[in-house]
């Protein structure tokens, strides 16, 4: 039905409205010869109930920081999103963070689907257009993002809310598909947000039966339902997706639920209305043709021919739908805000400042030098003590383990700073269970609401967290990933445990700020490069063993470590033969090669190399100083994979790296069987001497 002079019931409206989303889906797959229009016909009444009805999103002001979030974690949908965004006339948000006239997604950028520059890419992204809460794509990442989101809720709300200024009461949103629950990092970040009692969580799942390849009975039989009754979700059914009054009462069900988190499972038809393609994994992934488009628009009452139809009476229904539900909605609590920012200024700064990702003025100042020590401590030991001391200056900073807390050293020790568990949500340590996966993309959804999140585990297991931590570096939000035992020295738990190819992987990552600290002092500056960052995920890699902290007076200030890499130790003249090159626990091992080649009448540098990433955008004259091109014999020592560093040792450079796995034997004698010992530093060192002439 799309003649706008009759006078439409609310029940025509309804559905002009839901197959206006379906048909912009449909043309846009068309038009840009690639996507997936599936889905979308099949959600549109599911996603149009919610923000009709439901979502407490002012499209005036996407980053009201109240606001109800929505994740799309099945991505591949996304026109399912733009069409909602741009129906609901979403406002653009400039660099400042504030609305602009424009819209986020017009129905220009509809018609540029997955074009180059294009709002509306392949998959949702975020920082593209407002609105777009997390970047969704790869399965499963955004109903872990969406647990974030809530346990952020749930702790903004226990710091911020004050009797009679409820603050926070967002919940958050997220739609997934089979393909979403399939995932392992699905499972666990349910389990996870069950445990939490999260109930300002809810999923919907698209539950149509269909994946890519076919029904989704070919690799996917349970009960979905009863997994996550038995995980401790309430869970409830809409048995036809095209029921808005069922769809009324599953979400009202989830309103009404204060003790869990709520999973809607909807029945659903992909391709809802493609007489071909209907129910089949043919409507997943490409357009339907010209033909079958036209099919399914006469199924729906829609002209034909019409391409990118917008009926008169639809917008102004968003309008009045949820815009304006939207906008009161947020009136209210800026006025509660206005109230709440003369009674508690303080906590009125501290939540300006989150939201802007600006640090309290003195967070750092408690971070005092650490005195040299030959005997030293674990990188892992110091870093403990530098984030106990800048967790007490940075309220918003918050974070956890995955059940590795007494080995990561990530606990928050202070007093008040409490456990993050039901009953306690204003708990700066949360327990994330061996649950890595989940455990980063929960620290991502916590970054997206602006707390600083961190979480540690050993560095092995980055591998568990690998396309979270991707999500951080493309999505350019600062979340924090702690990671210790960061080498074969960590000895007697051996290859299965022992870090290889990670640093590697990491390196090859952009813009994840990758930084392997050499002593206690190279840590607490290292954390003096990390907590600025607003836009960019970092690393942290530590030792489980001991090393030396160096003496400052004799060797160069660790404040070096903000440009990456920085010579640590000179020759006499000024004039090395040879630099070794190192990062991390190897740093001293370069140090004790140094002082024994030095002995010897031979010209060393030592160059402490923390970081690559940042090291690589200092000036070429700064790169050039510490690594002067003349200085050919260079030897780099590194207990990992040696791929890379021939970039900074040279042709004939030396690396002394890991060309297998490690084994399990204590550090000593793993240090001595992969060589990792002054004498083979030595003989290298000259080595590349001799090879330079
Ligand atoms: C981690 C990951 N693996 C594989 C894919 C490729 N992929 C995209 S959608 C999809 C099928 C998903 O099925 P479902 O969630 O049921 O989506 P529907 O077909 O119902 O839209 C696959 C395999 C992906 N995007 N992410
Ligand atoms: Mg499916």
């Amino acid at each position: 039905m799309v003649a706008s002079e009759q006078i439409l019931t609310g029940k025509q409206l309804d559905l002009l409205c839901i197959n206006t989303i379906r048909t912009l889906a449909i043309d846009a797959v068309q038009k840009a010869n690639s996507g997936h229009p599936g889905a979308p016909m099949g959600l549109a009444p599911v996603a149009y109930s919610l923000f009709q009805q439901f979502l407490r999103f002012n499209p005036s002001d996407p980053t009201w920081p109240d606001r109800d979030r929505f994740v799309l974690s099945n991505g591949h949908a996304s026109m399912l999103l733009y069409a909602m965004l741009y129906l609901s006339g979403v406002h653009d948000v400039n660099s400042a963070g504030q609305p602009t006239d424009d819209l986020a997604i017009s129905l220009d950028e509809i018609k540029r689907f997955r074009q180059i520059g294009s709002r509306t890419p392949g998959h949702p992204e975020y920082g593209i257009a407002a609105g777009i809460e997390t970047t969704t794509g790869p399965l499963g990442q955004g109903i872990g993002n969406s647990v974030g989101m809530a346990v952020a809720g749930k702790w903004l709300a226990a710091r911020y809310n004050r009797p009679g200024f409820e603050l926070f009461t967002y919940n958050t949103y997220a739609m997934c598909g089979d393909g979403d629950l399939m995932e392992g990092v699905g499972s666990e970040a349910a389990s996870l947000a069950a445990h939490l009692k999260l109930s300002n969580l809810c999923w919907i799942y698209d539950n149509n039966r269909v994946t890519l390849d076919g029904p989704a009975d070919w690799s996917f039989t349970e009960d979905v339902g009863a997994r996550f009754a038995a995980y401790g979700w309430n869970v409830t059914h809409v048995t036809d997706a095209n029921d808005l009054n069922a769809l009324e009462k599953a979400y009202t069900n989830f309103l009404q639920t204060n003790d869990r988190p709520t999973l809607i499972v909807v029945n659903s038809h992909i391709g809802y209305g493609s007489p071909g393609k209907q129910d089949t994994n043919e409507a997943h992934g490409e357009p339907l043709g010209e033909k079958e488009a036209r099919l399914a628009k006469k199924n729906y009452g829609w002209p034909e021919d019409a391409n990118f139809l917008v009926p008169d009476g639809v917008l102004e229904h968003f309008r009045f739908g949820i815009g304006k539900r939207g906008q009161g909605l947020q009136q209210n609590w800026n006025k509660l805000f206005g109230d709440y920012e003369k009674k508690y200024p303080d906590l009125t700064e501290e939540l300006r400042q989150m939201q802007r990702r600006e640090l309290p003025a003195g967070w750092d100042k408690d971070l005092a030098p650490f005195p040299a020590d030959a005997k030293g401590m674990a990188t892992r030991d110091s870093s403990g003590r530098v984030v106990n001391a800048i967790a007490q200056r940075v309220p918003w900073l918050v974070g956890g383990s995955a059940d590795l807390a007494g080995s990561d050293r990530t606990r928050l020790k202070f007093e008040g700073a409490g456990d993050f568990q039901p009953g306690s949500y204003g708990g700066r340590n949360l327990h994330f269970g061996v649950r890595e996966h989940a455990m980063a993309a929960t620290l991502n959804g916590m970054a997206l609401t602006k707390i600083r999140p961190f979480g540690g585990t050993f560095f092995n297991f980055s591998d568990y967290m690998k396309p979270a931590i991707r999500l951080a570096a493309l999505m350019e939000i600062p979340s924090i990933f702690v990671y210790t035992h960061d080498s074969i020295s960590l000895g007697e738990d051996g290859p299965t445990h022992q870090p290889v190819e990670q640093l590697a992987g990491l390196r090859a990552m952009p813009g994840l700020v990758l930084l392997r600290p050499a002593d206690a002092n190279e840590v607490l500056e290292a954390w003096k490069v990390i907590m600025p960052l607003t836009h960019q995920p970092a690393a942290l890699v530590l030792s489980r063993q001991a090393v030396p902290t160096l003496d400052r007076t004799k060797y160069a200030a660790a404040a070096g470590v903000a440009k990456g890499a920085y010579t640590l130790a000179e020759a006499s003249d000024g004039k090395p033969e040879v630099i070794l090159l190192g990062t991390g626990s190897e740093v001293s091992l370069c140090i004790n090669a140094y002082e024994q080649l030095t002995a010897e009448g031979i010209r060393v540098r030592v160059v402490s190399m923390p970081s690559w990433d940042i090291f690589e955008k200092q000036s070429d004259t700064y790169r050039n100083q510490v690594l002067p091109p003349a200085v050919k014999a260079r030897v780099s020592v590194e207990e990992a994979a040696t791929l890379g560093w021939s970039k900074y040792v040279g042709p004939s450079g030396i690396s002394i790296g890991m060309h297998s796995f490690g084994a399990s034997a204590p550090a000593k004698d793993v240090q001595k069987k992969f060589g990792f010992t002054v004498e083979h530093v030595v003989e290298a060192a000259r080595e590349a001497i001799m090879r330079s002439k």
